[in-house]
């Protein structure tokens, strides 16, 4: 049976981090270390820290990556690529030419006999006006129009420049860290869910860029995913054991 991955978080591209290049690199060896014992892989969102997708124009670099994913899917692995909140603008490009199964929604789906309920999940829980505000902005048909008609040149560095502040405006560079159980959005808006769909063994979220792995009940457990930034960590299902790693290149076995 082959191992169903799991991670997401890379923001690649982004000019607030130096080591981006590098970054990109080892994301792609990762891939490549898998592909032979994946079924399937589960991107969870805001793998690029800005995409913009014209209609006859994709955004400058990740040639790397989007070659590997293009080569996993040839091989007949499933990438399934989540939009997370840096990357919502893509409009087919993905699927076509890197044949990814996109999904713009939380899923539900079973694997290997268990149900995973699987988000990016920002807005999830999260009662920020100011967010939310800009969440609703940002899915906006008329934005998404209004942002298209304006030349590369502007509209990619407008995209660039917002996502690298919305990384650099964290207190030292560093994310809040896990707020706990009672705090902690996803896991509020977990406890909130299991209650009308007690059918769930697995949640799995990005997002927030911390390593939590909860049994929040007898049955129903919650992982978030860390990142690709500083983390590199993912987490395997092998149809026994749910578990994260960090990815060690030359060390990582799984
Ligand atoms: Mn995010």
């Amino acid at each position: 049976m082959k191992n169903i991955y799991f991670l997401s978080d890379a923001h690649l591209g982004s000019w607030a981090i130096e080591h981006r290049r590098m970054q990109e690199r080892r994301l792609v060896r990762f891939l490549d270390s898998i592909k032979n014992k994946a079924a399937a892989v589960y991107l969870l969102g805001d793998m690029f820290d800005f995409w913009y997708e014209f209609k006859y124009v994709v955004p400058k670099g990740y040639t790397r990556f989007l070659g590997k994913i293009s080569e996993l899917t040839d091989m007949g692995v499933e990438v399934h690529y989540f939009t997370g909140n840096h990357d919502i603008w893509t409009y087919g490009y993905l699927e076509k030419e890197c044949g990814v199964i996109l999904h713009r929604q939380p899923q539900t789906v079973e694997l290997y006999g268990k149900v995973f309920y699987l988000a990016h999940g920002d807005g999830l829980g999260d009662p920020d006006k100011k967010f939310k505000f800009l969440r609703h902005l940002f899915h906006s048909k008329l934005c998404q129009f209004a942002l298209a008609t304006v030349h590369p040149r502007w509209s990619i560095w407008v995209g660039q420049t917002w996502a690298k502040h919305s990384r650099l405006k964290r207190p030292n560079g560093e994310e809040l860290p896990y707020l706990g159980e009672d705090h902690e959005h996803l896991i509020l808006y977990t406890k909130k869910y299991i209650q009308y769909h007690s059918n769930v063994d697995y949640f799995i979220y990005g997002h927030r860029h911390i390593e939590v792995d909860l049994q929040l009940t007898k049955k129903a457990r919650v992982i978030i995913l860390g990142d690709w930034i500083s983390h590199f960590s993912y987490v395997v299902w092998d149809g026994q054991h749910l578990f994260m790693q960090q990815y060690i290149e030359g060390e990582s076995q799984v």
